[in-house]
């Protein structure tokens, strides 16, 4: 009998927090959604017999919670992945991101040449110098956030 009164106590409370938590989570998710910011997007020009191209940005997350970019989307091409660049010994190496980036809370991740970046293949027209196109990106919690890139070089680089 003790111990199921003692347990009841401990249940009711744990119960008021959950509930509690649960709300509070909704109205973070709703900040964290307005928090992402993207800049610098640029991608790699594809003229004619030449059908791949990388994507490259800043995505900024001013929210009080982490968000993950899970999958981006181009009308203009056939496969776009989310990959990353590393070196194995002396070869740099691409990988095929699988599980998404991680956007941490008041934080940002650059998507650059020799990091992450998206990759675009069967690009389905020439994508010329200075022309720009439309990505899509989908985060966990933001939903779907879509972005103007412009052909060229890296607006860091000048
Ligand atoms: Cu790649």
């Amino acid at each position: 009998m003790r111990v199921s009164l003692r347990r009841a106590s401990g249940f009711l409370p744990l119960m008021g927090a959950l509930l509690m938590g649960s709300v509070a989570l909704s109205s973070m998710i709703a900040i964290a959604a307005n928090g992402i910011s993207t800049t610098s997007a640029w991608m790699r020009p594809a003229p004619t017999g030449i059908s791949i191209s990388a994507a490259y940005l800043v995505i900024g997350n001013d929210g009080k919670i982490g968000d993950r970019l899970m999958r981006v989307e181009a009308d203009f091409a056939e496969k776009v992945e989310v990959h990353s660049m590393s070196m194995d010994g002396e070869v740099m190496k691409m990988r095929l991101v699988t599980d998404g980036i991680g956007i941490p809370a008041e934080n940002s991740v650059e998507l650059e040449p020799g990091g992450y970046h998206i990759m675009l293949m069967q690009i389905k027209e020439p994508v010329l110098s200075g022309q720009k196109r439309i990505i899509r990106f989908v985060f966990e919690k933001a939903a779907e956030v879509a972005v103007e890139f412009t052909a060229g070089h890296s607006p860091a680089a000048g």
